[in-house]
């Protein structure tokens, strides 16, 4: 019997967008409900989930939520689908799947989180300097997690082929560094520091920028619009 998947999303999220990129890869289908996150949520969608927010899936009428957990179960529903982690019990399956947790967490703890702070800033000195301490968190933090990444035939996470769970739950961050780096929305010395001083995590970054499990959704327009008037409004309440 096929699984029925319902994903409620909105294509302007990134943390939706790691379902889109699970689900592409997997090649698993699903329906999908777009949630308008300009209003508040219909009741209907409270219900499903309370908090409100996208990323949700109902899986065989299951409801989970929480992007990392969807995704989760999506890689674990389906290994014989595209190996995106291996199982705990496979031999050094335990410790790939650690391996991979930890990239990730340092992706968001070390990256992502001096990258948010570009609506807090007003300046284009500000702005810079947050430039050059996401690189300089890369270079610390995350390039060497990524020496073995670095062939052009397997240029994912572990020297893999194809996407990892690392792809699926940075991918969407990673799209939309070098969409909104490129159109400077976020810092725009980011690709020349990068490119210079972190080269296997920036190869990493275009690979994963162009793959089309996540561009699949990706509106890069509508995106930068989004974030700019995003950061317009963080900047003006600071
Ligand atoms: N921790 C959540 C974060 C999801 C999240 O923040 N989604 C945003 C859209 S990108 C949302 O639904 N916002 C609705 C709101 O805040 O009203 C996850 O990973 O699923």
């Amino acid at each position: 019997m096929t699984d029925r998947i319902v994903l409620y999303t909105n294509h302007n999220c990134p943390w939706a967008h790691r379902a889109h990129i699970a689900l592409a890869e997997l090649g698993v289908p699903y329906e999908e409900v777009i949630i308008d996150l300009s209003r508040p949520r219909d009741p209907e969608y409270l219900e499903i989930n309370p908090r409100g927010l996208v990323p949700s899936i109902s899986f065989n009428g299951e409801i989970v939520t929480e992007s990392a957990i969807v995704a989760g179960l999506l890689a674990d529903a389906y290994p014989e689908k595209a190996p995106l982690v291996p199982v705990s019990s496979a031999k050094g399956g335990a410790l790939v799947r650690a391996r991979i947790a930890f990239f990730v967490d340092t992706y968001f703890s070390k990256l992502q989180s001096q990258l948010f702070k570009v609506g807090t800033v007003k300046t284009e000195a500000e702005v810079a300097a947050i430039g050059e301490a996401v690189v300089a968190a890369i270079a610390k933090e995350l390039e060497p997690l990524l020496a073995g990444s670095t062939s052009s035939e397997k240029p994912f996470f572990g020297g893999n082929e194809r996407l990892t769970l690392a792809e699926v739950l940075t991918g969407s961050f990673v799209v939309r560094l070098v969409a909104l780096t490129k159109s400077d929305v976020w810092p725009s010395n980011i690709p020349s520091l990068a490119a210079a001083q972190t080269p296997a995590f920036w190869a990493w970054a275009q690979a994963v920028a162009k793959h089309p499990s996540v561009t699949g959704i990706f509106d890069e327009e509508n995106n930068i619009r989004v974030f700019r008037e995003r950061i317009a409004k963080q900047r003006a309440a600071a």
